[in-house]
Parts: structure tokens; C-alpha cells; sequence
């Protein structure tokens, strides 16, 4: 057990209880936000209605996981060694207490991750009896609901438990689970694309080399750190993306966190969210084929053009938060810019920049025409050979995990009750406006009042 990161979260918890209880008795009736008809039909987007202390989005300045901005985050964290990047043991560290944790701290989360790897046989054989063609995302998910078994929390609610107590078991699943990810992954990866057999972790490599080396690829230093920064960036991005907000559904019916992390990821597998990754690599490599090589900014253009006009998305640009050039983008790039500037992929990547937000920029309705993450993370992995394009989201799914664990952790520490919005029939809305609004025409008028 990571005993310094729970007495650390324990302390965090108890004083985020007590302010959380100020507030509500002194300001349970402050306005945080108003819903318009609008936001209800265009996907709940602007309306604040969640609290996640992990990390926040700032539409300006991308993600801030604890405070921290992507460069900052890269600073602060110990790395892993003779590496410029960070343990995702100390990311770990911070998701969960908020604290920058020194190397000690890092490594004795890293040190219990170690001692939790061991997957049960059941899982491996769920993964094995599922067809080839099946989605590495489907095996993902199956495989940690098929991990459930493994819940104490679901046990030691069955026996009897109450409220103060949830939490610590909660994180108890979420460090058996986060340990065996990267085994998951590159059991996954490996039955699907290669030999098929069981690689077991080194006992002497940090989790995100880990799953380098279980898909044999730790003799490449740079793809051990691309890994690391990879996890790194993935891990969080504040509470209502899919991901997180299907997970913080799921978990506020005290759902242990298999089924949390399980629901999580299903929504990870959606093409306008994490599977986006899997999209843009495919539509660079479409473009390539098509121009057969790298095209000039003009040809780029007339190409995005007349993919617009026939109602395409481009994969990897735009967000419902973010309204600038995602830093995680930035961090990505940097790597590649250090390493392989000439890769074709990754200039393509640098010449879709320089058109694609101009040009969707000009169609006035794109409220941000600035690249995310999954504009570029495909490429990078593509340039070290792995080219299942499908395994792509997989990577997303388990550094997300790390967050989606931490919050889950947190909502049980803070008591968080059932989450249950409500709802009405377009009737009901229709004659809300019809009483509002006098002028407004007949058939609005002539259903139920809500
Ligand atoms: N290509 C073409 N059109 C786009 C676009 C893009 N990349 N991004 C937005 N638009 C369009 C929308 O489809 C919408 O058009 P309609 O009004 O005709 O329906 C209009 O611009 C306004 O959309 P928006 O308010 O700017 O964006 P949303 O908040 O509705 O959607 C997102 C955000 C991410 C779904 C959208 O930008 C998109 O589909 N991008 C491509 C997929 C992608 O990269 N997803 C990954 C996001 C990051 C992540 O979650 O992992």
C-alpha cells in the first residue's frame, strides 16, 4: 500500500469535507449557472454544473491538472530514470492529494503498482475467447469489468460498510487496477497484432517503460519516452468529457471502480472524443496516399475544402472547451521536433496546422479550429512502428484511467450522493414557453405545463 499517498489523501479529504459543509450551510442557495433552451439541446456545453478538484480546462491555457499547466506539470514531477520525463507514479502521487510528491513518494506508488501487476487467469481467457477483429477498446473494457471480481469494496459493502469508509476502499480497487493496465494493454496488443504470448512485466522498470518493454519496444529509448510523456498528458481533462462524466455517473451508484473505469472507457471509444486519435491517424495516411507523398499548403487546402463541403469532420481539430492549440499538442510536438523533424507523417502533421485552422476558421461556425491532442499523438506512435491504428485509444484508455480514478476516489471522500438530473417531455418544454410567452403560437400552448 502506498502508505504516504493515503495518509496524505486522508488529510486532503477531511479539510475538502469541512469546506464543502461551510459552503453548503453559509451558500447552498449561490448561483453557479443558468441553462438555456440552447445548452439543452447543443449538449449541455457552458453549463458549470460539476466540481472536479483533479483538474481544469482553461479554454486559453488548456489543461491544468492540480494547478499545474502541461509545462509546468513536466517541471515539477520526479522523473523517471535518465529520463526527461515523469514517473507516472508521482502523477499518481498528485492526481490523488494535489501535492507535487518528491522522488520517494513517486517511486513507493510506483513501489506498490509493482506488487498489484498480477492479472488474474480469468481475465486473460476473457480477452482470448473474444473473436481477432474485435476492438482493441471492447477488450479493454471487457477485460477490467472483467476484473470486477477482484472489487473490495464491492465485498465490503455486501458485509456491511458505511460512508467514511467508502473511499479508502475505492482507492484500494483503483491501485489494483491502474497497477495492471499496462499489463492489460500489452496483453491486449500483443494477442491481437502479435505472438500472442504473455510478456510479464520487469520488476525493475517504471509503469509507462513497463509497457514498452511487455510489447517489446524498451530498447528504443526514445519510444520509452514518448510512453512517459504520453501517460503523462492523457491522464486528465477535468470532469464532464465523456470519459470522466459517464465514469462519475456511473460511480455516484457507488458502482465500484470496475464498472466505473469499464464505463469510462466505453465512452473513451467514441470517434468524437478518444477515438479520435484512431481517425486522424487514418485521415493523414489518407492524405498521403492520395497525394501520394506530402502535399503543398495549397493542395492541403483545396483537399480540406472539399471534405467540408461534403459534411466531413477533420479529426483532431476543434473542442468543446478548449478555444486554443491544445498544449498537450504542443508537448507532442516538441518531442518529435527534438527527435525526427523529417518524419513524413509528422510534417504532414505540421502542414495540416498551418491550413486546417484557417480553414475552418473561415467557415464562421467552428468555435475552435485549433488542433487537440489526437491531431498529432497517432503520428508519433505510427513513426515508432506501431501501426495498428485501432490499439491507438487503448493508450488514451489507460493513462485516463489515472484520472478517472482519482476523481472517483474524491466523489466517494467527499460524499458526493447519487447523481440524478432531471427531466422533462419537449411537451412539457413547449407549454413552459408557451406561458412564458404570450405571443407564442398555438400548438406550443397546448401541452402540459412540467
Ligand atoms: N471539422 C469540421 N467541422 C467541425 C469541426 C471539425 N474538426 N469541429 C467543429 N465543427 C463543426 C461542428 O460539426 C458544428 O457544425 P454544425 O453546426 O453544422 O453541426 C460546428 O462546427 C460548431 O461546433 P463547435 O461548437 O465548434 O464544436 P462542438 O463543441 O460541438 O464539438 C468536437 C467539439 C470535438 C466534437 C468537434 O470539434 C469535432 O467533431 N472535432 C473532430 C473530432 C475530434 O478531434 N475529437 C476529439 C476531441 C478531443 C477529445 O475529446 O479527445
Amino acid at each position: 500500500m502506498s502508505h504516504r499517498m493515503k495518509e496524505r489523501l486522508a488529510y486532503h479529504l477531511n479539510e475538502q469535507r469541512q469546506r464543502i459543509e461551510y459552503l453548503k450551510k453559509h451558500y447552498g442557495q449561490f448561483k453557479v449557472s443558468e441553462v438555456t433552451l440552447d445548452q439543452i439541446f447543443n449538449g449541455i456545453r457552458g453549463v458549470t454544473l460539476l466540481i472536479t478538484d483533479t483538474s481544469y480546462v482553461d479554454p486559453h491555457q488548456g489543461i491544468r491538472i492540480r494547478d499545474f499547466t502541461i509545462p509546468e506539470l513536466l517541471r515539477v514531477l520526479p522523473k523517471a530514470p535518465d529520463s526527461a520525463f515523469p514517473l507516472a507514479g508521482g502523477l499518481y502521487y498528485l492526481l490523488m492529494t494535489g501535492e507535487v510528491p518528491d522522488e520517494a513518494e513517486a517511486w513507493e506508488v510506483e513501489a506498490t503498482w509493482k506488487e498489484r501487476m498480477a492479472v488474474p487467469e480469468h481475465v486473460f481467457r476473457v480477452i482470448d475467447a473474444m473473436p481477432r477483429e474485435t476492438h482493441p477498446m471492447t477488450l479493454l473494457s471487457q477485460a477490467i469489468l472483467a476484473l470486477q471480481t477482484e472489487s473490495i469494496f464491492a465485498k465490503r459493502y455486501e458485509e456491511g460498510i458505511s460512508k467514511p469508509a467508502f473511499w479508502g476502499y475505492y482507492l484500494e480497487d483503483s491501485l489494483n487496477l491502474t497497477a495492471k493496465l499496462p499489463v492489460l494493454a500489452a496483453y491486449i496488443y500483443n494477442r491481437k497484432y502479435r505472438h500472442g504470448r504473455y510478456i510479464p512485466p520487469h520488476p525493475d522498470l517504471d509503469w509507462s517503460a513497463n509497457f514498452a518493454y511487455m510489447i517489446e519496444r524498451s530498447d528504443d529509448p526514445i519510444f520509452v519516452e514518448l510512453m512517459r510523456l504520453y501517460f503523462v498528458l492523457h491522464s486528465d481533462h477535468e470532469g464532464g468529457n465523456v470519459t470522466a462524466y459517464s465514469a462519475n455517473v456511473v460511480s455516484s451508484s457507488l458502482a465500484d471502480i470496475y464498472f466505473t473505469a469499464s464505463a469510462g472507457i466505453n465512452g473513451l471509444a467514441g470517434p468524437l472524443h478518444g477515438l479520435a486519435n484512431q481517425e486522424c491517424t487514418r485521415w493523414l495516411l489518407k492524405v498521403l496516399h492520395h497525394f501520394g507523398g506530402l502535399p503543398s499548403e495549397e493542395q492541403l487546402e483545396d483537399y480540406v475544402r472539399e471534405q467540408l463541403d461534403k459534411g466531413m469532420t477533420i479529426p483532431g481539430y476543434g473542442h468543446a472547451v478548449l478555444r486554443t492549440v491544445d498544449p498537450r499538442f504542443t508537448a507532442l510536438a516538441n518531442l518529435a521536433e527534438t527527435y525526427f523533424p523529417q518524419d513524413q507523417l509528422y510534417r504532414l502533421v505540421k502542414r495540416v496546422y498551418a491550413v486546417v485552422p484557417r480553414v475552418l476558421s473561415s467557415l464562421g461556425k467552428v468555435k475552435n479550429p485549433w488542433p487537440n491532442v489526437d491531431a498529432i499523438s497517432g503520428a508519433l506512435l505510427y513513426h515508432f512502428g506501431l501501426r495498428q491504428l485501432d490499439f491507438y485509444t487503448v493508450l488514451f484508455g489507460i493513462s485516463r484511467i489515472l484520472g478517472v480514478t482519482a476523481q472517483t476516489v474524491w466523489a466517494r471522500g467527499l460524499y458526493k450522493p447519487l447523481e440524478r438530473p432531471k427531466s422533462i417531455t419537449s411537451q412539457m418544454l413547449e407549454a413552459m414557453i408557451a406561458q412564458a410567452d404570450e405571443t407564442a403560437p398555438a400548438p406550443l400552448a397546448s401541452a402540459p405545463v412540467a
